[in-house]
């Protein structure tokens, strides 16, 4: 006869068995967006979309087909003022590395109509961390166009988000998680070597004066927003972030359990 320990083991073995196959569908798939804003450090001369914080920045993005006019709306963009810097959390999934970009930034810049090749940038440097405690940045660079070009051209701008218009809007079907066509700054985590990530950090990259931030190529990063940082909207503009490939966070936590119980 079976001891009343042994059925009772069988039992947790088979709630463990349906708990996983309930959860088997879900692994390795949904696109998500952030829980919680984990850190706002605003610099001078923020205050656009405060009166909505945080949830101007935990939704989707609100682009525009029109990429020369960007969404302005208080209640949807986050200004995160001179050299200010804010951390997004993501608390029921991991951003992981699958194809292509991992993640898309979402800012308010707009294009000059008739030039697709510039932009009215106002930049954030990202980084990323797994436990909130150590951080990664993601490479970046600028480089000072000198006398041959204009701070408008996308080219002086790599690896930095605020860049790019964005098109998407959940009015008008775009997908947010599709960065063919959503517009924004996608970045794959590949670029940093990381398997998953779980905090997102923008720290806007300052200006020419104090808070300047000198750049790889020894440039000073002089992104267009700089000539033109009027309060309470100075620096970068947040408008949402989201993650394109992530699986449960309490998948890894229910692991941890069935091994225990192994
Ligand atoms: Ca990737
Ligand atoms: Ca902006
Ligand atoms: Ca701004």
């Amino acid at each position: 006869m079976e001891s009343q320990k042994t059925q009772a083991g069988r039992g947790g073995a088979r709630l463990i068995i349906a708990f996983w196959a309930t959860l088997l569908p879900c692994l390795g798939g949904a696109q998500a967006l952030p829980d919680r804003v984990s850190q706002f450090s605003p610099g001078p001369d923020a205050g656009f979309g405060q009166s909505a914080f945080p949830g101007c920045v935990l939704g989707l993005p609100t682009g525009n087909v029109d990429p020369t006019q960007p969404c302005q709306d208080p209640s949807r963009i986050l200004s995160l003022g001179t050299g200010g810097s804010i951390t997004l959390a993501f608390d029921n999934n991991w951003i992981v590395n699958g194809p292509g970009p991992d993640f898309t930034i979402f800012e308010n810049p707009f294009q000059p109509v008739g030039f697709p090749d510039q932009s009215f940038a106002e930049t954030a440097i990202v980084s990323v961390s797994e436990d909130g405690t150590t951080w990664t940045t993601i490479p970046y660079n600028f480089v000072d166009p000198g006398t041959t070009g204009g701070l408008l051209q996308k080219s002086c701008y790599s690896g930095l988000a605020g860049l790019n218009a964005v098109y998407s809007n959940p009015s008008n079907g775009i997908s947010a998680y599709n960065p063919a066509v959503s517009g924004g700054d996608a970045f794959d985590l590949t670029s940093v070597g990381l398997t998953r990530t779980r905090f997102i950090r923008l720290t806007d990259t300052g200006t020419t004066g104090p808070t300047q931030i000198q750049a790889p190529s020894g440039s000073i990063i002089n992104d267009y927003g700089n000539a033109l940082n009027p309060p309470p909207s100075a620096g970068f503009d947040l408008n949402a972030v989201v993650a394109i490939h992530t699986s449960p966070r309490s998948a890894s936590v229910r692991r941890e359990d069935w091994e225990l119980y192994e």
